[in-house]
């Protein structure tokens, strides 16, 4: 019943007019309904907080209206279900999102209008959504948006944390962690199922008993229970056709008190058995340097594990009867390891039970499980001690030792297994310590394993998963990620997008293939000026931002130069402080020369208990304060570190970049997919050949692109030989120079021998090949400089960029993903 635009008919436009204006005022008339009956304020006494809810409120009830007709349509239909299980979801803020998926936004901005609100100031006011720390959940998210929109019956499983991802402060250039707090004014959007309630035990013991038929039974009696209580909050896909759940399970005591213990006085020991329950989804990834920290992880992961497979086996059993056919029906997808216990459970759920024989049940688990890997860094591949498992797990800790003995039984009897092929096969790990590797479970349970870029992938076969992989080829595959284009291109670069449509046609976001028709405009020289004048409002909006928050004046014109992700060593943000350094001195020392104006961008949390990533963000606050306070440097170069980056500061700085640092060390970033919002949204890459920017490459053409440094295999060559930063300093004067002045305190005047241990570090003991890779770098920037001098040059690599980013739309993983993981079949979006 839309109204095509471009109808030749005279009558059309007035007609759509009209129905604009009959949904503008309904809207208005919902909202104020809202404020009023669900709010419970006047027009008068509304805080704009209030107008957020009452908005929220308002489109929920379009978003439930649609949600419930997909729930029925799955149940009707008997759809395969996709259950994507993810510790993290990194949401961020749903208002836009929902308003631009259920089409709504241009009438609501209306409707808010007539009653003096803006818009933009409610998007300001809702908190994020920050379940995640970084990639891995931005992920997750990103998928959920793209399932629905592929109309895929799926849920998102994972934990409702009281505090997301703290806050981050700086003070005189240090990071300090406040805790985060985005329930404190509730949330409009989730809806609290008080009657989904699941018993999650830990500890205890295990009975044997003997069943009617003579078979021998393992009964768990666990030793401890607590409750996941379900809160669903649905995700509308484009143009609200299809509406999934993400189900988050939050942890509560079985029993609210101690009623006797509290009438007799003691009101906090009454509490205790509350308070240790509910800190299981009390926050996003409790610090796990101590032994209590390590085993409150573990409980949530199997938390919320076993919570999803107790619901959706519970869901599979309505539905159809027989918990046989699990495979048939419901795809599980785990995200990275931690909730590959999972795997476990479901094995005690069939065999313990449901009486369904061990090989039978290990088949279904396999048919129904897949896993995804995020990182080949060794600290991050999960491992849990053997006697932890044991107290906390103990029957689960029997699954995985009679899953173990089955699969070393089956591999002993190849010819080439060596103990020490055997070791490196077993799902414990006995080097250090007897623990429990996780990938190995998640691997062995799967029919699919997944990275997440081809190189990645590859790696993956010839690292860690190399003697896996022997036992079972063809078990790897590769998915290489993507992002949701609704929320980073529509939603954070409007301006950008209609311009995009003027090209491409209305149908962009249903698929982004089309982008590839904006090529054909690279060089037309009115294009080029639309183009950038829109990149150029973006940078002004912020430049306000950054003034506001930081206080520091940034000119628009400059080469924004950006850097922005979690903080790492391997991320490798020293080496584009270094580059920072080398050119102060150089502007210094000739001032006059016809130098670039340009602002280095940082900003990104480093974990709490990461002193050299801590160390880092000093740094870098540390050079922005000489650098830009330094009259000498007539503005020339600026650097800041922007605090507490989340989804909401990415969605504006994002549309603002220029460039778009993505230099980790070769071979260890997983795939990266900042670096695809940057390229979309016209910046151009300086990157190394590392994780998706090889694909992305491949995909804008390498002149738009500056790749520098070691390739992977270069950095395992050199490693190989020793990682003594000595010859590459000696080298390279520059790079000497930089260094020497941040060892010396020139940045540090204050303490002046703080950064002595981060130089000592890159000369003795470079492991990132920082230094190895400087000059590489220094010479890719001067390319950049060269290039952004012709800028006629520059904006067509920049619109060559964002015309061949549209492979990399997480609608493509996700039909990826459905046609060759989980057997489910896929609807694009479109017009009804
Ligand atoms: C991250 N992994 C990787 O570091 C990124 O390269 C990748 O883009 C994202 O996953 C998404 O696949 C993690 O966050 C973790 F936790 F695995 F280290």
């Amino acid at each position: 019943e839309t109204h095509a635009a471009s109808a030749p008919d005279a009558a059309a436009p007035a007609a759509e007019t009209q129905a604009i204006g009959e949904d503008v005022a309904a809207i208005r008339d919902l909202i104020l309904a809202k404020l009023k009956y669900s709010v419970g304020k006047s027009v008068t006494a509304a805080s704009p907080h209030d107008w957020f809810v009452a908005t929220a409120l308002s489109v929920r009830d379009k978003v439930v209206e649609s949600w419930l007709s997909s729930i029925e349509s799955s149940k009707r239909t008997g759809r395969k279900r996709v259950y994507y299980l993810s510790l993290e979801f990194l949401i961020g803020r749903l208002l836009i999102d929902a308003l631009t998926n259920m089409e709504m936004i241009d009438e609501t901005r209306a409707a808010l209008a007539e009653l003096g609100v803006d818009l933009e100031t409610l998007r300001e006011v809702e908190d994020d959504a920050a379940l995640g720390n970084g990639g891995l959940g931005r992920l997750a998210a990103c998928f959920m948006e793209s399932m629905a929109t592929l109309s895929i019956a799926a849920y998102g499983y994972g934990i409702r944390y009281d505090h997301g991802l703290f806050r981050q402060r700086i003070k005189n250039g240090r990071q300090l962690e406040y805790p985060e707090d985005w329930l404190s004014f509730g949330n409009p959007w989730e809806f609290q199922r008080p009657e989904i309630v699941c018993p999650i035990g830990f500890g205890g013991h295990i009975d044997t008993e003997t069943r009617p038929d003579g078979e021998l039974r393992q009964v768990w009696h666990p030793g401890e229970t607590v409750e996941a209580l379900a809160y669903d909050t649905p995700i509308p896909g484009w143009r609200g056709a299809h509406i999934n759940t993400l189900r988050l399970w939050s942890a509560r005591a079985v029993d609210p008190l101690r009623l006797d213990q509290f009438n007799s006085g003691d009101h906090i020991g009454a509490l205790m058995d509350r308070v240790r329950a509910e800190s299981i989804s009390k926050v996003l990834y409790p610090g796990d340097t101590t032994p209590a920290g390590q085993e409150l992880r573990l409980r949530q992961e199997f938390f919320f594990a076993s919570a999803s497979l107790q619901d959706l086996v519970r869901r599979h059993i309505s539905l159809y009867g027989d918990v046989r056919t699990l495979a048939d029906k419901a795809a599980i997808q785990l995200n990275d390891t931690h909730p590959a216990i999972a795997i476990a459970e479901l094995m005690h759920i069939l065999v313990d039970l449901h009486d369904i024989p061990w090989d039978e049940a290990w088949a279904i688990t396999q048919a129904t499980f897949s896993y995804t890997n995020h990182t080949l860094l060794p600290e991050a591949l999960e491992t849990w001690p053997v006697p932890l498992m044991e107290r906390l797990l103990p029957r689960h800790m029997q699954i995985i030792y009679l899953i173990n003995a089955l699969h070393l039984a089956k591999v002993s009897g190849e010819p080439d297994a060596t103990g020490h092929r055997l070791a490196a096969l077993s799902l414990i790990d006995e080097s250090h310590g007897r623990r429990v590797r996780m990938g190995h479970l998640a691997f062995l349970g799967s029919h699919k394993v997944n990275g997440v870029s081809q190189l990645h992938s590859d790696l993956m076969k010839t690292t860690v998963f190399h003697d896996l992989e022997s036992i079972a080829p063809g078990k790897i595959t590769n998915k290489t990620n993507g992002i949701t284009f609704r929320r980073w291109l529509k939603e954070a670069n409007p301006a950008l997008t209609s311009l995009l449509m003027e090209v491409v046609g209305d149908n962009l976001l249903d698929n982004a293939m089309v982008l590839e028709k904006v090529a054909a405009l690279a060089d037309d020289s009115s294009f080029q000026e639309r183009y950038a004048a829109i990149r150029r409002a973006n940078k002004m909006t912020l430049a306000r931002l950054v003034q506001q928050r930081i206080g520091v004046k940034l000119n628009p014109d400059a080469l924004f130069d950006v850097h922005i992700k979690r903080i790492h060593e391997y991320k490798r943000q020293v080496l584009n402080i270094l580059e920072a350094v080398a050119i102060y001195e150089e502007i210094r020392a000739q001032p006059f020369r016809d130098w670039i104006p340009r602002v280095k961008i940082f900003a990104g949390k480093a974990a709490a208990s990461y002193t050299t990533a801590k160390l880092i963000i000093q740094l870098a606050n540390d050079v922005g304060k000489v650098i830009n306070s330094d009259p000498a440097l007539r503005g020339l170069l600026k650097v800041v570190f922007l605090p507490n980056y989340n989804v909401s500061l990415a969605e504006r700085i994002i549309p603002a970049a220029d460039l778009s640092e993505q230099i980790s060390t070769a071979g260890m970033e997983a795939s990266g997919t900042g670096n695809m919002k940057f390229a979309l949204n016209g910046a151009l890459t300086i990157g190394t050949l590392d994780g998706a920017n090889v694909e992305i490459m491949e995909h804008v053409g390498s002149p738009n692109i500056f790749i520098f440094g070691l390739t992977a295999d270069e950095v395992e060559a050199k490693r190989s030989q020793g990682i003594n930063g000595q010859d590459a300093i000696a080298r390279s004067p520059k790079l000497s120079e930089a260094l020497e002045s941040i060892a010396s305190g020139v940045f540090s005047p204050d303490e002046p021998h703080r950064y002595r241990g981060l130089v000592d570090a890159l000369t003795y003991h470079d492991f990132f090949l920082v230094t190895a890779d400087f000059d590489a770098y220094y010479n890719a920037q001067r390319a950049v400089f060269r290039r952004w001098r012709d800028k006629p040059a520059w904006w067509r690599s920049a619109i060559l960029n964002t015309a061949h980013m549209g492979w990399f739309s997480s609608d493509r993983t996700i039909a990826e993903y459905a046609e060759e993981i989980w057997n489910v079949p896929v609807t694009p979006p479109g017009r009804k």
